[in-house]
């Protein structure tokens, strides 16, 4: 359920694009973090992205997730709109399989960043868990939930054994 003061937004260029970039929301609901998801397609609805770019730093968001896939143009107009972050992770939706987006969203020209993530759930996921790590640096409680969450990953790590995976001894 969307939040009533989001610190996240998680926005897509299409709702084709949630089977990936619900990584992200799933992250979010995990830690505890108020956001909120909505569709804002840069070619579809270029007005409600102004929209959401000019007001989102008055909305208290903090942090901006934005997944688009082809042209992909959605990360980066929403990052010439607000100083908010904007994290963008590319999303495989076409016959280039992400490297169309990878490469647009990454080749932001110099003064307007934004933060790239890997193609695809992985980069959804990541995405969250960087803007959890920003939070983090003023929200203690947060940052130590963060901490918990790695330690729980190298822990798992270090109990599993190869032969669970048929390996020899
Ligand atoms: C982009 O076009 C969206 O971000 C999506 O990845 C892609 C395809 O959108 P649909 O045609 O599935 O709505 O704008």
């Amino acid at each position: 359920m969307a939040a009533v003061n989001p610190l996240v937004g998680v926005v897509m260029g299409s709702k084709s694009d949630y089977r990936w970039m619900s990584g992200a929301v799933r992250t979010l609901e995990e830690f505890g973090v108020a956001h909120e998801a909505r569709v804002v397609s840069a070619h579809r609805t270029p007005d409600l992205l102004w929209q959401y770019g000019s007001e989102a730093r008055a909305r208290g968001l903090r942090a901006i997730i934005a997944g688009a896939g082809g042209a992909a143009h959605l990360p980066g107009m929403l990052a010439a709109k607000t100083v908010v972050p904007v994290l963008g992770v590319p999303i495989p939706a076409t016959a280039l399989q992400g490297m169309d987006a990878l490469l647009s969203i990454v080749q932001m020209p110099k003064g307007i960043p934004v933060g790239t993530l890997a193609v695809g759930e992985a980069g959804a996921v990541n995405a969250a868990l960087l803007a959890i790590a920003m939070l983090g640096t003023t929200n203690a409680a947060l940052a130590d939930r963060l901490e918990q969450w790695r330690a729980a990953r190298r822990d798992a790590v270090l109990v599993e054994t190869l032969e669970e995976h048929g390996a020899a001894a």
